[in-house]
């Protein structure tokens, strides 16, 4: 067993190194990294499973980190297992450095996840965790029952919402491959904890059934006991509420006390810089070191790896032999592809609302792609996964067979599980609540898109048709708010998120087919409750993967275009029928991704809607919408207040959503 004095010794390494990190970019969050530098040690130096030579091995153990800004510590961390390098430490925070200031997703270096909005995640692993498990049943693989899944939360992820869903949904699944270090250092960044909260933080996640330790987070022999216990805990996740002390060793410039100080939470330590690197057995003239009886550590823990992954890979193996099949298919399954799927076996009836076609498909789905886990937070027979459920069954403690995840009310943290799942590879998650609701997912929608992991979220009800349910739950503002995401791009240049909403069942079919293919950005698919008249036989929809495209029965030389998405399309087909009795030409364009669509080739673009064409858009949102489509010369009818209480009918009606409006319209135009 490695004794108190190297453990403390490499503990005190990475508090220097975090340090003289956040010293050098003169920017940083030095307090939380000193206090967690124990814990963390003792993780990797004894605990933590992988393949050093395969660091996206799908059996490892996953560190989830949920306060970013403790970003130098993990660094540090992974700078003693051989992940970066000292030179690379020393370009924390600044431009095309592999240290930005808060973690970014990086499998190869032993990144997990992104992090820095606090809460989310320790959210991840929750959902990092129900993908180990699923995958167990799923396969019978043994390595998956194997894994443990690590979270560090701080102050701020404890206070955050997120963790009451988080906690919840761990302790009622019984969790048990989840253990999570709890840095409990008192110190927040602009006050202490206790003038914010005074809770019995241990009752509370004991009374969400965890099974909870309470130790010194300083003591390296504390947290190797706790981690042991937590490794033997069969039914519950534990969470370990360590006393850290904020700034570990620090010192000011009269070589004092700066421990437990609000003040070393964000900033460099300045003038108790060298004191402090001294007290911790380093050289203030030379910091970015690796203590040879660290390195040693290290290179042993190395060895231990090995051997343990060895023994891993032959059960893998030996399971692989007796599961050929399966075993193929589990290897496509960490490659991300995109699934085999029969898009030409789902039959649509026409004329229904979209959330039943998106229920249509999803019944296909379920049947076709094993790995995928579908959730809703409580609503399944309203935003229709049901499609889905009705094929398998719920996860239960003790039973993840199925595959549906039911993640009761809670938005954000459905969202953050499923952005886990995915993180942790192996699965393809996508959940499902009101478009309206949209809104509580807003954060975790950001980092999938920012991270690329590729989920489905499928929010149905998606306009003021939700009708007597009246304006709370009457989606306005939220397309334009999530179709911003389709302009924002990603890193890798590509648009961070794919925005579908289908024009009719036939179309959402297709708009499943683009989600599921695409498996590098979330996607959305909103969806309607009410029926849709189908669009014009002879549609085309396979054109729909253009993003825009003209609807069949168009005129050609027409006089005026009309654009839309979503059952809009269909309330534009009944005004071209007006139109046309008129003696105009009139062709409809069905727009359901507009980011997809401004992806197309000018020339295409130009051919579906023409440059200075009279254009007249429809949209149940706010008009700005359409407003990249219709260009100079159109004209936009959207709705530009909070809906209303009232049969979605009426509604229509009052709020100028009929052929016979579009027609008015469209002829105050000429
Ligand atoms: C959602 C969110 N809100 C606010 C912040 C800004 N912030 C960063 S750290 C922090 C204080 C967190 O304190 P704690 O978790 O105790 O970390 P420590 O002080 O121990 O480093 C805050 C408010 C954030 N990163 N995320």
């Amino acid at each position: 067993m490695n004794t108190k004095e190297l453990m403390n010794l490499a503990a005190d390494n990475i508090r220097i190194l975090s340090v003289s990190m956040v010293e050098k970019a003169k920017s940083g969050h030095p307090g939380g990294a000193m206090g967690g530098a124990d814990f963390i040690n003792v993780l990797y130096s004894e605990f933590l499973e992988y393949d050093p030579e395969n660091p996206s091995w799908m059996g490892r153990d996953r560190f989830f980190l949920d306060p970013g800004h403790m970003a130098p510590m993990l660094y540090a961390q992974l700078a003693l297992t051989g992940k970066f390098s000292l030179e690379e430490l020393q370009q924390l925070r600044q431009w095309g450095s592999v240290t930005p200031g808060h973690p970014e997703v990086d499998i190869l270096r032993g990144i997990e996840n992104s992090s820095g909005p606090l809460g989310q995640g320790h959210c991840y692993a929750v959902g990092a965790a129900i993908a180990a498990k699923f995958l167990a049943a799923r396969t019978g693989n043994p390595t998956f029952a194997k894994e443990t899944i690590y979270a560090y939360i701080s102050d701020g992820g404890i206070q955050e919402e997120i963790s009451q869903g988080s906690g919840r949904i761990a302790g009622t699944l019984g969790l048990d491959n989840l253990v999570m270090f709890y840095d409990s250092n008192d110190i927040q960044l602009s006050t202490e904890t206790k003038d914010v909260i005074d809770e019995d933080t241990a009752m509370k996640y004991r009374a969400w059934g965890w099974n909870v330790i309470q130790i010194d987070g300083n003591d390296c022999e504390q947290i190797r006991q706790a981690l042991s216990d937590a490794k033997k805990e069969d039914k519950r996740p534990t969470i370990i509420i360590g006393k850290c002390i904020m700034g570990k060793g620090a010192r000011k410039e009269d070589n004092t006390s700066f421990e437990k100080s609000c003040k070393t939470h964000g900033s460099p330590l300045g003038a108790g810089y060298r004191n402090t690197v001294l007290n911790l057995g380093g050289n203030p003239d030379d910091p970015f070191q690796i203590f040879p009886e660290v390195a040693q550590l290290y290179a042993r823990r190395t060895e231990e790896l090995n051997a343990i992954v060895a023994e891993r890979h032959a059960q893998e193996a030996k399971w692989a032999v007796e599961h050929p099949d399966l075993a193929a298919q589990v290897q496509k399954w960490f490659t991300g592809e995109a699934p085999q799927v029969d898009w030409s076996s789902i039959q649509q009836k026409a004329n229904e609302a979209t959330r039943n076609g998106s229920a249509a498909v999803l019944g296909v789905l379920a049947e076709q792609v094993p790995n995928m886990i579908c959730a809703s937070a409580d609503l399944a027979n309203s935003d229709k996964t049901d499609g889905f459920l009705k094929k398998t069954h719920a996860f239960k403690r003790g039973d993840f067979s199925g595959a549906f995840f039911q993640a009761g009310v809670a938005e954000l943290a459905m969202a953050c599980c499923c952005v886990g799942m995915s993180l942790h590879g192996g699965v393809i998650a996508a959940c499902g609540t009101f478009f309206v609701f949209s809104d509580y997912m807003k954060p975790a929608i950001r980092m999938a898109a920012l991270m690329g992991t590729p989920v489905k979220f499928i929010w149905t009800h998606d306009a003021f048709r939700v009708g007597e349910d009246g304006p709370t739950h009457e989606p306005v503002e939220q397309e334009a708010q999530i179709r911003l995401m389709e302009k924002l791009k990603n890193h890798k240049g590509k648009n961070s998120m794919l925005v579908l909403r289908p024009a009719d069942v036939e179309e959402t079919t297709i708009a499943w087919k683009l989600a599921m293919e695409n498996v590098d950005t979330p996607s959305a698919l909103i969806l309607s409750r009410q029926g849709i008249v189908n669009l014009p036989q002879a549609n085309d929809y396979a054109q729909a993967e253009k993003g825009g495209y003209i609807v069949a029965g168009s005129d050609a030389q027409p006089d005026v275009i009309l654009v839309a998405s979503g059952s809009e399309v269909s309330t534009l087909c009944a005004g071209a029928e007006l139109l046309r009795k008129d003696g105009m030409k009139v062709r409809v364009v069905s727009v359901p991704s507009e980011g997809l669509f401004r992806s197309q080739s000018a020339e295409y673009q130009e051919s579906v809607l023409p440059y200075g064409a009279k254009i007249f858009g429809l949209t149940a949102g706010l008009p700005v919408n359409l407003q990249g489509l219709v260009g100079h010369n159109g004209k936009i009818w959207g709705l530009e207040s909070f809906g209303f209480s009232a049969p979605y009918k009426v509604l229509d009606e009052k709020l100028g959503f009929t052929a016979e409006n579009v027609y008015n319209q469209v002829k105050a135009m000429f």
